[in-house]
């Protein structure tokens, strides 16, 4: 039978139709059922030694399109789908999309899973199935409000696998079930996402928003993604979740291993684990404990295998996001893993002196990243210049300890989705000019470097730009309400809304532009702000910033001054989906955070493959990228990580007197507070983050902010010339090989897994 014809069939059976006659809903449904049976029929990858991503957070996004590509089956399927008066495009539509992620983490495991799979290498997720995922972000009066996003249908990619283990809490026993989502590589074999939930869970339980009692465990495990952490039952709630998740994946991990019929004493040689941050950190004293107390382990033994097995990667620089338990919270959640975390932490104190490298401080709190680093084999950083600040300062005194056990694997993304499923105009004009060997070797894509003087190439990459510059224009027409101007510059900050990540510098800049416009000086091409962005509910000054945003697109917008020269919009509940419409519609990146804060970033990697020109700090990935580009191919601003390190370290910034000192900054900062705004936006939202900047400003958006504004203004300057714009667009798409999530975990696996 040919794909039409099994198509056809699946539908019949499942609603006695054809497939012209299936709604876009009823053909997801179907077309959903024979990618699942074509992945039932892909053999699956095996060795002898396998790695276990394991992780809270997978944000996979919408599965369909990226199967049917890896699957090879992609473009028969949409023909076959045109032929019947249907677009693939349409179907996608009906997907909902997974939110079990809150943000690049989260993405950074999912395009690892496609990487391991498309190297062929044995390598699953170990992750929890969230019902409610990451809240759904929706505005009402210039703010934001979470509710829950209900994601899981009757049929989608899950399979329930029947496996189910017990999960102790002290004396409270709860049964997990596995899900297992299939993860097909590119022209390769099959690997696992294993996604652990609880049998008892209630989703009745959820009442206004994303409320809901934080005591019921059983009913409330799996629930959602990083619950409000503001409270302790919040704290706890998190606690529970990941001893869940590490109790499962160290419980199947064994079981696979014995299934194989390994000894468990050679654990190192047929597993590795990636501790993804230190979320699943517990899995350490998990597999001790579990070694020791049912396999006749002695505590050395088992400690000497689970410290060869375990690998940690950190993720951040920010304190407030490592993780330090107070002793008495894992007590409560799990008194059977104190023991052995007293145990790990009397070891170390005996060996070591220092203050700074214990485990269980002064103040009984259990420092994670501190078990990781002690008993795990790597510890590596996401990006140079973040693997160097781990290096050098804040993890300096286990670098001094340990120096074999650093190791840098700079951030990649998979060209599958970033590139071949969001830009079909793109991958296939590449393929067209430079074969199509970039889809397995992603360094091919320097090839076009030899077509930087070939007019017409350049004029096809504008082009392709302006395509998907209208598509995004009627989508956000239709999403968001607002009418974009589909030849202005696209200038996008997309990702979670945090202040080292300065969306507020942003709109900082924002305002100064509307000013200017107002005062006569209208900039000669039209510009577009576009944001994304979700803020964790419990986090006040993210959502004034948000607040601000959407009080100033109003104001904009609406401002028949002004609109005409410059538009402003947040659109609502950023996403991967969206991302894939916003990335390759670009102009211009903004990845502008404070130097040294953003351990990688991987959005800046996305729109670099897309032809946007990044406008950014000497930050994480950033300084790679401008490396590869070269001075001319990137706008860079901002004091380095240095200059910020100490700043800090003296304690002398004060952002006070930048304000007084700059006429410029000053007007931009006063209008937060101006009548104008007052009168649409909340007096308690915006003076409480008028207040913020001026008296604290904790990452020093107003240290940058004059340069931020002299270098934007060249970018759009320099956008006029088009000549000049369309061969800095190349020389970024042909640049960007490097930041292939295959050319990562390759390292991860050269270095780390060694896995054939
Ligand atoms: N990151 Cl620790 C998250 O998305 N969530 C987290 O909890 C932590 C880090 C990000 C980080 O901010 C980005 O700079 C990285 O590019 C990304 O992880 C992947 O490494």
């Amino acid at each position: 039978m040919n794909l039409e014809q099994t198509l056809n069939e699946i539908t019949g059976k499942l609603y006695g139709k054809n497939i012209g006659a299936c709604t876009d809903a009823q053909l997801y449904t179907g077309v959903l059922q024979l990618t699942k049976e074509k992945m039932a029929e892909t053999p699956a990858i095996t060795g002898d030694k396998k790695v276990y991503y394991i992780s809270m957070e997978f944000l996979i996004g919408k599965l369909l399109s990226n199967n049917l590509i890896n699957l090879g089956i992609y473009e028969e399927l949409s023909d076959i789908l045109k032929k019947n008066g249907k677009t693939i495009a349409d179907i996608e539509e009906a997907e909902p999309e997974p939110s079990l992620g809150n943000g690049g983490l989260g993405r950074l495991a999912a395009c690892f899973l496609d990487s391991i799979a498309t190297l062929g290498l044995p390598g699953d997720g170990i992750g929890l199935n969230y019902h409610f995922g990451l809240f759904k972000q929706v505005f009402k009066d210039h703010l934001q409000n979470a509710e829950k996003n209900d994601w899981i249908q009757k049929d989608s990619w899950l399979n329930n696998t029947g496996t189910k283990f017990e999960v102790a809490f002290g004396d409270r026993k709860v049964t997990s079930v596995l899900y297992d989502i299939d993860v097909v590589g590119y022209e390769n074999g099959l690997n696992k996402l294993h996604l652990f939930d609880v049998e008892t869970v209630d989703e009745s339980l959820v009442k206004k928003g994303i409320t809901f009692d934080k005591e019921a465990i059983e009913k409330n495990l799996t629930l959602f993604l990083y619950p409000d952490d503001s409270d302790e039952a919040g704290n706890l709630l998190r606690i529970y979740q990941e001893y869940f998740m590490v109790c499962n994946g160290a419980q199947l991990i064994l079981k696979e291993v014995k299934e194989k019929g390994y000894d468990l004493h050679t654990l190192p040689e047929h597993v590795a684990i990636q501790i993804n941050d230190t979320h699943p950190t517990m899995v350490i004293p998990e597999l001790i404990r579990i070694l020791t107390t049912e396999e006749g382990f002695t505590m050395d033994e088992a400690i000497d295998v689970v410290s060869r097995t375990c690998a940690y990667t950190n993720h951040t620089i920010l304190a407030e996001a490592l993780e330090k338990w107070p002793l008495a919270y894992i007590e409560k959640v799990v008194p059977q893993l104190v023991p052995i975390i007293k145990e790990l932490s009397d070891r170390v104190a005996k060996k070591y002196k220092d203050e700074k490298v214990q485990i269980i401080d002064k103040d009984k709190r259990v420092h994670m990243a501190h078990i990781d680093i002690h008993y795990g084999y790597s510890v590596n950083g996401v990006a140079a210049i973040h693997t160097e600040i781990l290096k050098e300062s804040e993890l300096n005194h286990f670098y001094k300890i340990y120096p074999e056990k650093f190791n840098n694997k700079t951030n990649g993304i998979t060209f599958r989705r970033w590139l071949l499923s969001c830009n079909h105009e793109l991958a296939a004009f590449l393929t067209q000019t430079i074969g199509d060997g970039y889809k397995k070797d992603a360094e091919e894509l320097q090839k076009l470097l030899e077509h930087k003087d070939d007019q017409a190439v350049l004029d096809a990459i504008y082009d392709i730009k302006k395509t998907k510059k209208a598509e995004l224009v009627s989508y956000i027409k239709e999403k968001e309400g607002v009418e974009l101007n589909p030849d202005s510059i696209f200038d996008i900050q997309v990702k979670r809304l945090h202040e080292y990540k300065r969306q507020q510098m942003n709109a900082l800049y924002i305002i100064h532009k509307y000013l200017e416009i107002k005062g006569g000086r209208k900039p000669s091409t039209p510009l577009t702000f576009i944001f994304g962005a979700k803020a964790a509910p419990a986090y006040v000054i993210a959502q004034d910033i948000i607040h601000l945003l959407l009080v100033m697109s109003d104001i904009i917008n609406n401002d028949p001054e002004v609109s005409p020269y410059m538009k402003l919009v947040m659109v609502e509940n950023y996403n991967v989906s969206y991302a894939e419409k916003l990335i390759p519609a670009c102009d211009i990146s903004e990845q502008i955070s404070l130097a040294s804060k953003e351990a990688s970033g991987t959005g800046n990697m996305k729109f670099m493959l897309n032809g946007a020109v990044t406008l950014g700090t000497s930050d994480g990935a950033n300084v790679e990228i401008h490396e590869l580009v070269g001075d001319d191919n990137i706008y860079i601003f901002g004091k380095d990580s240095d200059t910020v390190i100490k700043h800090y370290e003296k304690a002398d910034y004060v952002s006070k007197d930048y304000y007084k000192k700059s006429p410029v900054i000053k007007e931009a900062v006063d209008f937060i507070v101006s009548k104008e705004v007052l009168k649409v936006g909340k007096k308690e939202n915006l003076e409480r983050l008028y207040n913020e900047l001026l008296n604290k400003d904790w990452f020093m958006t107003l240290l940058d902010l004059e340069d931020y504004i002299k270098v934007k203004d060249q970018a759009f300057a320099d956008y006029e010339d088009q000549q000049k714009w369309k061969k800095m667009m190349l020389v970024n798409i042909a640049k960007a090989g490097f930041f292939s999530s295959d050319r990562t975990i390759a390292e991860y696996n050269r270095d780390i897994w060694k896995l054939k």
